[in-house]
């Protein structure tokens, strides 16, 4: 069977699941949130990483209903945490270019949030350089929308693209992601250690809050809190984990 077919049956087997990956405060570890990251749970393949899978999701448009299954999930399931735990967790979702290409973004977003009553403000919507670069899409508008009403925005893998630093002042972003490769050599290379240390200094001045990927080591979480990161994801917290492994986390970590 073609993969692409394979594929377009996997939302309806419910081979799709969610995994959960905690995002914390850098200086105190506490738990702000959770990236949520797609893994396809196939009975023959086994599981299948996001990197094989998305860009042929993206190239059939397969991941519109995609998309859409992983937003309603993870704000859903973002919502039953905040019960049970009493705290404001924000959820951060990977969106790709052609979700707002395809069109009806707007309106899924409105209608996810509705359906299960998650305040906006604790939504957080991932989006790379290459959304940006994408002339054919016009970004503007349905950020601005996105923006007024109340969600956030952050830019992913930051320092990776190729786009000019330009759009940092024209779109309304809260949040950037330093991309894990500039975090993983931190401590041995100075040249790292300059990028990540200017990258959360011009955030700032921005009014940027900074998320740091892939920290994997104490000296590395160390150094970003010397330099003022404000938030941290990585091993060196957890790895992403299917739901259940996540609510585990959950009630020991708070
Ligand atoms: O979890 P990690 O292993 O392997 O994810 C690999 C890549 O897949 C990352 O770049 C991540 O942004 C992307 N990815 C994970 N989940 C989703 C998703 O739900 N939607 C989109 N568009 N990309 C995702
Ligand atoms: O591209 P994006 O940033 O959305 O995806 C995050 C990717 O980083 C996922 O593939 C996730 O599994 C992976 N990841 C998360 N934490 C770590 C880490 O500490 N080290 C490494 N090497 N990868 C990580
Ligand atoms: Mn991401
Ligand atoms: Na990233």
């Amino acid at each position: 069977l073609q993969i692409e077919t394979r594929l377009r049956r996997a939302l309806e087997l419910e081979e799709l699941e969610l995994y959960y990956q905690p995002i914390v405060q850098a200086s105190t570890g506490k738990i702000i949130g959770a990236e949520a990251l797609i893994r396809w749970n196939n009975p023959t393949l086994g599981i299948i990483s996001p990197d094989k899978f998305i860009p042929l999701a993206e190239e059939t448009g397969l991941i519109v209903p995609i998309g859409d299954w992983v937003l309603n999930t993870a704000c859903k399931d973002i919502k039953h945490w905040q019960q049970t735990t009493g705290m404001n967790l924000t959820i951060a979702v990977n969106v790709s270019p052609r979700q707002f290409r395809d069109g009806g973004f707007i309106e899924t977003v409105n209608q996810v949030l509705s359906e299960t009553q998650l305040d906006p403000q604790f939504l957080e919507l991932e989006i790379t350089e290459r959304l940006i670069l994408d002339k054919s899409i016009e970004t503007s508008g349905i950020f601005k929308h996105l923006d007024e009403k109340g969600i956030k925005l952050s830019i992913d893998d930051f320092g990776t693209g190729y786009s000019a630093l330009g759009y940092l002042k024209s779109y309304p972003f809260d949040t950037l992601k330093i991309d894990k490769s500039f975090v993983q050599d931190v401590i041995e290379s100075s040249e790292d250690a300059a990028l990540v240390t200017a990258i959360i200094t011009m955030a700032h001045s921005l009014g940027l809050k900074v998320i740091a990927e892939g920290v994997e080591e104490a000296p590395q979480l160390g150094f970003l809190n010397q330099h003022n990161c404000d938030y941290a994801q990585g091993y060196f917290f957890s790895r992403p984990v299917p739901a259940e492994d996540f609510n585990n986390w959950l009630t020991k970590n708070i």
